[in-house]
């Protein structure tokens, strides 16, 4: 047998440079890498000789250098991922929280922190955490729920099995997601007779699995006895590739789709059919139908409780199908599973439907909805008050084509822009709300622009946000990444007071007003300035507009920031959400609050 003598570092990057999608490209575009004593010198020499193909990118901060690789995979559908790679102390940490947001978006990212001596020679070495009982916990056991596939590479032969590992976690359809191989450092740099075999280029194929005859039969039963049937998009009908097939089984059979924050933009927004968003967050087009429907299929959808309500917002008679490549989803909440990918279990189930048509009447749902939210988002007339989120959403639609695309993760922004914004065409919305993780946004906006560089990315930030991760803006500006950011100040954490107020709270501690840090007053267009971006602070929806159309010529990343008022948001649509509120209280609001919050716990059971 053919060997080739490596660094067990070496030999990684060998291996993960050698691993395609099938459509010829790298399945690991490259690695994100901040270095310490735990991989500077075994994966950082590795790297280094390795940088022709395969890319080294320099952030500031672990946590968001991964959020920019997870965005890099979202926006592409999961073709493609990168590795982070870390030191073996806080930098590992770091990554937890990343990891945590792949493994519940279902996004593919290579986490690779480096781990202490498997030799144990140096013990404890520097960040070393001394388990008293356990010599073999390390901080990376941490990453041991959020990874779907976690490994300690101890040994440089524990890479032929470790890897391929790996790679069939990130590329399975149903498995997806974070995979951690915790890299003793030692081990790193230790030399290996691997064969040469190992490094031969290798595919990874789209895996589309079919559906079961039975289940396929007994679903077609439940649909064709259905009256009123309805169609919840979610993230996997993106990740599928199936929003013109969902399209087309929409059109053919007269069923009305809903989309949920993930699965928001597989239909145009002005497609007669699609009755916009769902849930909690969402439109009252979408929301009637859930309340009037006799049958949900959910195709690609993990029914989390912003899509559901927290289980109130369907029909309580109605059947649920779920039509999802994961058997943990196809089951929930009782649904009537149908196992299969996306695209191949549409086209299946259109085939078994023959003639059949949906019954559901939605005659002037969507123009009622439009009716009442456009005027939320028109330009205001002139006047000293502060402007809105809604007229910032309604400017930067305004401001934006059929490349843009918008993208958030928390706050306010999240829940408006499912609610506001119109995506003309699949990709054109980009929201990270399975952890909804206050700073995700920058990062998250420059790995959607590495994704792809053709298209506008803007970043839709709260001040909350941008003070929680920013550090990646200075990657932006030095890569020369062209990304929009707006920036929406209203003074702290506007989502959460309306919260806190709506569950009979006394404003605290959310805005700054009403904190601690009442005398906190960030300039962030200098603050942005100072990292390399080119920032403006505008006092009007005018002045906003102005600033958008010149951001167009901007050579790397532009910021806006505009004070809003953090009071109003889009009082129509919307169901109710499960957020307990305090069973006693000394305060009246509280004590009112929890009635009402039981009267709905009643309804929903
Ligand atoms: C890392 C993280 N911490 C806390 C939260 C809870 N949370 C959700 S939104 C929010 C406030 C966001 O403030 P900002 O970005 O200013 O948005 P605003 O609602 O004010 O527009 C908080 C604290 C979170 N989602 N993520
Ligand atoms: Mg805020």
């Amino acid at each position: 047998m053919a060997t080739i003598r490596l660094t067990a570092a070496q030999a990684m990057v060998r291996y993960l440079s050698n691993q395609m999608n099938e459509d010829g490209e790298r399945f690991l575009a490259g690695c994100w890498a901040i270095f310490g004593h735990g991989n500077v010198a075994g994966m950082g020499e590795a790297l280094y000789h390795g940088r022709g193909s395969f890319p080294t990118w320099r952030g500031h901060n672990e946590q968001t250098m991964a959020h920019a690789a997870i965005a890099y995979s979202k926006q592409l559908g999961r073709k493609r991922a990168m590795m982070v790679t870390s030191s073996i102390g806080p930098g590992a940490t770091n990554m937890v929280t990343a990891a945590a947001l792949a493994h519940v978006n279902r996004i593919p990212v290579l986490l690779v922190p480096g781990d202490v001596f498997a030799n144990r020679g140096p013990d404890p070495v520097l960040q070393q955490v001394e388990d008293f009982e356990d010599s073999t916990i390390s901080v990376n056991d941490c990453f041991r729920p959020v990874s779907r596939y976690f490994d300690r590479i101890m040994r440089p032969e524990h890479l032929l099995t470790a890897l391929p590992r790996a790679m069939a976690t990130m590329t399975d359809p149903a498995q997806c997601g974070p995979v951690t191989l915790a890299f003793c450092q030692d081990v790193q740099t230790e030399a290996y007779d691997y064969p040469e075999s190992f490094f031969e280029p290798k595919v990874w194929y789209q895996r589309r699995i079919r559906p079961d005859e039975g289940e396929l039969a007994r679903v077609v039963e439940a649909i064709k006895a259905a009256k009123k049937p309805m169609i919840v998009a979610g993230g996997g009908v993106h990740f599928s590739d199936a929003c013109a097939d969902l399209q087309t089984f929409a059109e053919t059979f007269g069923i009305p789709v809903v989309e949920t924050q993930a699965g928001k933009s597989a239909l145009a927004w002005d497609h007669p059919l699609n009755l916009g968003p769902v849930g909690v967050t969402g439109a009252e087009s979408a929301n009637r139908a859930c309340a009037e429907t006799d049958l949900v299929l959910g195709v690609g959808t993990r029914f989390q409780d912003f899509t559901t309500g927290s289980w109130t917002v369907f029909n309580g008679g109605a059947k649920l199908v779920s039509l999802n490549v994961q058997a943990y989803d196809a089951v929930k909440h009782g649904a009537m599973p149908l196992l299969a990918d996306a695209r191949v279990g549409l086209k299946d189930l259109a085939s078994a439907l023959g003639s059949y048509k949906g019954g559901l009447s939605i005659d002037g749902f969507k123009d009622a909805w439009f009716g009442k939210v456009d005027p939320l988002t028109d330009a205001p007339a002139e006047g000293n008050e502060l402007p809105t989120d809604q007229q910032v959403i309604g400017a930067v639609q305004r401001a934006s084509g059929p490349d843009t695309v918008v993208m958030c993760a928390a706050g306010t922004m999240p829940g408006e822009l499912h609610k506001l914004w119109k995506a003309p065409r699949p990709g054109a919305y980009h929201m990270e709300y399975g952890f909804s993780c206050m700073g995700y946004e920058i990062a998250g906006a420059m790995g959607i622009k590495m994704a792809q560089p053709e298209r506008d990315v803007i970043c839709m930030i709260g001040d909350g946000s941008y003070m929680m991760a920013n550090s990646e803006l200075a990657t932006a500006a030095a890569m020369g990444l062209k990304i929009t950011l707006v920036i929406t100040d209203n003074r702290g954490y506007g989502c959460i007071n309306r919260l806190q107020m709506g569950t009979g709270g006394a404003e605290f501690n959310n805005l700054l007003d009403h904190s601690s840090a009442a005398d906190s007053n960030i300039d962030f267009a200098a603050h942005s300035a100072s990292m390399g971006a080119a920032a403006v602070h505008v006092s009007s929806i005018a002045e906003l507009e102005d600033a958008l159309a010149r951001a167009r010529d901007a050579a790397g990343p532009f910021v806006v920031v505009i004070d809003t008022d953090p009071y109003p948001s889009t009082p129509h649509g919307g169901n109710w959400w499960d957020v307990a509120v305090p069973e006693v209280s000394e305060r009246a609001e509280v004590n009112d609050a929890r009635k009402v919050y039981e009267a709905a716990l009643l309804e929903r059971t």
